[in-house]
């Protein structure tokens, strides 16, 4: 029955090949990220058996690059009888005087408990800890919304850890936890409180009842000599709906998290969901983050697969305080046969074809006057029935610093059970209305760029034909400085391997 999961997930026209996915199954969130002795692993939310989100295993796989990948044996199994006896939920990889440790947490019966594994010096088999779970209870006399994912770190000689949390009608939390070994945490109290009643939940800066996947970090500066801020990531959900990532910045000091700015991380919503970060070992921040599936479950039951992963997104903090975002240099690695388009000031409604492609990179710089609109339109038909629009809108007057990034995916697909929701959100622009955009087209995967900004989403065009990839002013004027499209390769070399092998 797996090979057959396989088989199906490796036929699916809608499968990313070079968006990172699992060989067959379920996938949903990245965990255990990290760099051990120059390679990447990559651990994640993974269902063997069944495209649907089951008692949940940590799948593994391995890189030299960061782009190209290597299937591993699954690393956690749900336990028989143990605090994971129903699934291994999110966590982290730390490295604990050479012993690399997983810090996860383990579900039983609904509820989550932090519990701990060490693996082997290769990082292929991993045992649980016999003292797990590793914290028994959420902190009496906190009514908590939810207690799971971990965010790891070492500080003046000690661990200290992140628990995702929410306190009852309050808002979201991480609670803040120390300890000499991994295995006794003492409570230091919340790092901060959100504010569920503050803004409306369709609001898509709602933080939500809970915080799950909760990450801080400090990100390198994108300039020399650019602002320093903490960044503390949360991914806003209830117990209805997964919502959205948003990031705080401010400053993590005395046991506390003073906070700045809220920020989205993603303009895509949902789409984008759980990100987890690491510092390799060039020190870069680098970032992963679940593509959900945004087609209806029973095609991804029938498509033998479910869920992708963003590719690894550098994230620096930029001039403007906020984090900027981009494809690491190595997703360039995969590209082949470029198609330069032609450039210059653009002609209101002249279509300028940029290449085509299921799998493509579209690059390109365009200057926007104040109230100019561009469009780009990719996984196009030649008669338009089916086509995704990334649309660039330069404000006016007072809006003029700053570019409306919309995606409008009204006729993405001929599909009508599949979710055609607009997504959009604001870019900055410099005096010169410059926007460096960057289209990541993947079968149904889409992450764009802009001007620092991330957009992810997903299309599911029926059409074969669908691969257009043209740019067009609708309104305004616009100069196209650059524009060039890469087909991109496959990054799995040999067949997929899926873990483990189980019968019926
Ligand atoms: N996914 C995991 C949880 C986490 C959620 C379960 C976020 O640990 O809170 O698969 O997508």
């Amino acid at each position: 029955m797996n090979e057959d999961l396989v088989e199906r997930a490796e036929s699916d026209p809608q499968r990313p090949r070079y968006h990172f996915t699992a060989p067959g199954g379920w996938l949903n969130d990245p965990n255990g990220l990290g760099q051990w002795q120059g390679t990447y692993h990559l651990f994640y939310q993974y269902n063997p058996h069944a495209a649907v989100h089951g008692r949940i295993h940590w799948g593994h796989a391995t890189s030299q690059d960061l782009v190209t990948w290597n299937d591993e044996p699954v690393a956690l199994v749900p336990s028989d009888d143990g605090p994971d006896r129903d699934g291994c939920w999110s966590g982290v990889l730390v490295d604990d005087q050479g012993t690399p440790t997983l810090v996860y947490s383990g579900n039983r019966d609904g509820r989550q408990l932090p519990c701990v594994a060490t693996g082997s010096a290769d990082l292929r088999t991993w045992v649980t800890d016999p003292g797990n779970p590793v914290i028994d209870h959420p902190p009496p006399g906190l009514d908590v919304t939810g207690f799971r994912d971990h965010c790891v770190w070492r500080e003046s000689g000690h661990w200290r850890q992140l628990v995702g949390s929410g306190v009852t009608g309050v808002g979201g939390t991480a609670l803040l936890y120390d300890s000499d070994d991994l295995r006794e945490w003492r409570l230091v109290g919340t790092l901060l409180v959100g504010d569920t009643n503050e803004r409306d939940r369709t609001d898509d800066y709602w933080t939500g009842d809970m915080w799950e996947c909760v990450d801080l970090f400090r990100p390198p500066s994108l300039e020399p000599g650019g602002p320093a801020s903490d960044v503390l990531v949360l991914s806003a959900c209830d117990d209805v709906s997964l919502h959205h990532a948003l990031y705080l910045t401010g400053t993590y000091a005395g046991d506390h998290f003073d906070p700045v700015a809220l920020e989205r991380l993603d303009l895509g919503g949902s789409c984008f969901y759980a990100p987890q970060s690491f510092t390799d070992e060039g020190g870069r921040r680098v970032m992963f983050g679940w593509l959900q599936e945004e087609r209806p479950e029973a095609s991804s039951v029938a498509a033998g697969w479910a869920g992708a992963l963003s590719v690894p997104r550098e994230v620096t903090l930029g001039v403007d305080g906020a984090l900027w975002q981009a494809p690491v240099r190595e997703v360039a690695s995969l590209r082949s046969e470029p198609v330069v388009g032609a450039v210059g000031v653009l002609d209101q409604g002249r279509r300028i074809a940029l290449g085509s492609g299921v799998a493509v990179d579209v690059e390109l710089v365009v200057r926007l006057e104040p109230g100019a609109v561009v469009e780009v339109a990719v996984r196009a038909t030649p008669d338009d029935e089916e086509r995704t629009v990334i649309r660039l809108a330069r404000g006016t007057a007072d809006d003029a610093g700053q570019v409306r990034l919309e995606l409008d995916r009204s006729r993405s697909t001929l599909d009508p059970a599949v979710e055609a929701l607009e997504r959009q959100g604001l870019v900055p622009v410099g005096l010169d209305g410059s926007v460096a955009l960057r289209v990541l087209v993947d079968h149904s995967a889409l992450e764009v760029f802009a001007n620092g900004r991330a957009l992810a989403s997903r299309t599911y065009p029926t059409r074969d034909d669908a691969l257009g990839v043209q740019l067009v002013l609708t309104s305004g004027s616009a100069v196209l400085d650059s524009a060039t499209t890469w087909v991109m390769r496959d990054i799995w070399s040999g067949p997929r391997t899926l873990w483990p092998s189980v019968d019926g």
